[in-house]
């Protein structure tokens, strides 16, 4: 049996994934907690092999359908070898980034057919979604700033425009899901958005 101890989170580069993410796995841990945190594309040998094909900047001729395909292929692995084994075995299952980004990245980014890519990702993720997510929502004027002296990777090199796309992907995909997804105003500062996360993981877990 699976447990419901899935959380993602998700965001345009520079929400603060990351930071809250470890924040988290922190607090949970010192309750005495097992857990393990992921992040995509990656997390497993095969899925860091396919992190590199779609991060390097001389891939510069893949497809939009290649490079969807790629993320769910990555994902998949994860299910298969991390995901499913730890929920199994009680864990907390922390992933920075899920199918939303996908949706958000691929789908509403490059304008593609929203229906056809949420089927592959039934498939690709054996049916089983995150129980809850966390979506930091920042606008992309302060997304560029976080990230001002950071080298960009192949997709951090799309540009302004493209993550507006993003960002609305992923307030829509919220709008319609608001049972999974908690939107959080990820411009206020580290220990508020810390609360707010905390507050719905002891509410959701009764912990
Ligand atoms: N991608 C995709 O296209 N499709 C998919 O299906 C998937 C991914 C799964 C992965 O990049 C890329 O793949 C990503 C989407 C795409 N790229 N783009 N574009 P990644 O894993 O390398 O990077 P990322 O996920 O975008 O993470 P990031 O840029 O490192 O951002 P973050 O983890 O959300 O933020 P952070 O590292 O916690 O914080 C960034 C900075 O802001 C840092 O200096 C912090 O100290 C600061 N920070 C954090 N929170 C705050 C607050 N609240 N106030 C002020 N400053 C803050």
């Amino acid at each position: 049996m699976l447990n419901n101890r899935f959380i993602s989170f998700e965001g345009i580069d520079g929400s603060g994934k990351t930071t809250q993410i470890e924040i988290l796995r922190e607090r949970l841990s010192s309750k005495g907690y097992k857990v393990i945190v992921l992040r995509e594309p990656g997390g497993t040998l095969i899925s860091e092999k396919i992190r590199k094909i779609l991060l390097a900047k001389e891939n510069s001729d893949l497809s939009n359908e290649a490079e969807s395909l790629l993320f769910f292929a990555s994902r998949n692995q994860l299910m298969r070898e991390k995901i499913i084994p730890h929920l199994k075995e009680g864990c907390f299952v922390i992933c920075d980034r899920f199918n939303d980004s996908t949706i958000a990245y691929q789908g509403y980014g490059f304008g593609m057919d929203i229906s056809n890519l949420e089927t592959i990702s039934n498939f690709a993720t054996i049916n089983k979604e995150p129980d809850i997510t966390f979506f930091l929502d920042i606008s992309v004027s302060l997304s560029l700033n976080r990230r001002n002296n950071i080298e960009n990777d192949r997709i951090e090199s799309k540009g302004a425009q493209y993550l507006e796309k993003v960002r609305q992907g992923f307030l829509s995909i919220s709008n319609s899901q608001p049972d999974r997804i908690v939107t959080i105003d990820a411009s206020l500062n580290i220990d508020n958005i810390r609360d707010i996360i905390w507050s719905r993981i002891k509410e959701k877990y009764e912990i």
